[in-house]
């Protein structure tokens, strides 16, 4: 199976409901790029990359297609071999922006899935379960709302909600905890996300002041350095998500005891396949995480429920997709959906799903 030509297309995403919003930054349209893989024996593979703005980390838009304009030549061609064979072609001639080589990644398991007739799941290590548990993400906002809607939420399926907080005042961030947590107590489990915006000093008050609410703490401070001064000071758990940009931070912050868990992010961490390296060493020292990204349609949506699915259910903390943020399907036949609180993983060879080309804007072909 040798790669006949890469053709990479745009979907504009508005936010359903005018805005998302987090400490430091509030989107209202998001601008996916997703990779169409064509092979000399017909098929197609597909993967997609999202960076959620360009301040949320260092992805956007127009770096992951810059990216992608650089690797797509060097692959028409060649064959599509093993992921690992392919990543290294890529790698060759591109250094980093493992978030647009995310979506190679993706594409090429989809088609060795498709060439082999199995679901991208075994290829990343097999399923144990048929559908994974989904977690809804509650956007900053005043303590009443957020605790109805952490509240609406749970009562519809969920069982893990996360809680944004942080850029403003800390009283705000405890009543607003305090309420949910009123709200739902231990119907569900609670994540706290302050995407970066704190200091290490607002974080140990912060963890203080909510001392008595089970929750794990993620992603307070910016660096990994102030996360590492966090260390064995906090009464609750902490997750890293956003410092997490590669396998190689995941295995320092595991060595280290800097986290009690992470936020993995699929696209951040180079693609499924690298995700699965992250997941395994999680595994070794029985840290949960969840398995997600930070924006996208229904391509991510698939590669993330495909490998969250081989994830240890022990130590699943939960698929958040968008698609509750978004109109529409890329592939409006096979839509990933959450219910019940949980996202079905999809059925047939590959990702299983095939997104309608007509529904989004080719940019460029690489190749045939
Ligand atoms: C809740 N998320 C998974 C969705 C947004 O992309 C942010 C992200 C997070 O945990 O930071
Ligand atoms: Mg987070």
């Amino acid at each position: 199976m040798k790669i006949e030509s890469i053709h990479v297309h745009q979907a504009l995403l508005p936010v359903v409901g005018g805005a998302y919003r987090m400490a430091q930054t509030t989107v209202e349209a998001l601008d996916s790029t997703l990779v169409e893989i064509v092979t000399d024996d017909g098929r197609r593979g597909w993967g997609e990359t999202c960076p959620l703005g360009p301040v949320y980390q260092p992805h956007h838009a127009l770096g992951a297609r810059a990216a992608l304009a650089q690797i797509a030549p060097a692959l028409v061609g060649t064959d599509v071999d093993s992921p690992r064979a392919v990543a290294r072609r890529v790698d060759a001639v591109l250094a980093g922006h493992g978030y647009a080589k995310a979506a190679i990644d993706t594409a090429v398991l989809d088609l060795l899935g498709q060439h082999l007739g199995v679901p991208v799941s075994t290829l990343l290590g097999g399923a144990l379960v048929d559908r994974v548990p989904s977690y809804y993400s509650v956007t900053v906002g005043d303590p009443e709302e957020s605790a109805r809607a952490a509240a609406t939420k749970v009562a519809g399926g969920y069982r893990r909600v996360q809680v944004k907080i942080g850029g403003r005042d800390l009283g705000r961030d405890v009543a607003t905890v305090t309420a949910v947590w009123d709200a739902v107590g231990h119907r569900a489990r609670l994540a706290v996300d302050a995407n970066r915006a704190m200091t290490a000093a607002h974080a140990l008050q912060f963890d203080r002041l909510t001392a008595a609410i089970p929750f794990s703490l993620e992603q307070p401070c910016n660096t990994v350095e102030e996360m590492e001064s966090l260390r064995g000071r906090l009464y609750h758990p902490v997750f890293l998500d956003e410092n997490t940009e590669d396998v190689g931070t995941v295995l320092r912050a595991i060595a280290g005891g800097t986290a009690d868990g992470f936020s993995f992010k699929v696209t951040r961490l180079g693609g499924p396949s690298q995700t699965a390296v992250a997941r395994d060493l999680c595994a070794l020292r029985s840290l949960p995480h969840t398995v997600d990204d930070a924006w996208g349609g229904d391509v991510i949506a698939a590669a993330c429920v495909h490998l969250a699915a081989t994830v240890d259910p022990r130590l699943l903390e939960g698929t958040w997709i968008a698609q509750e943020w978004i109109e529409g399907h890329h592939d409006p036949d096979h839509p990933v959906v959450v219910e019940d609180g949980h996202i079905a993983v999809p059925q047939g060879p590959g990702l299983g799903v095939c997104p309608d080309p007509d529904r989004l804007t080719r940019l460029a072909v690489y190749g045939a």
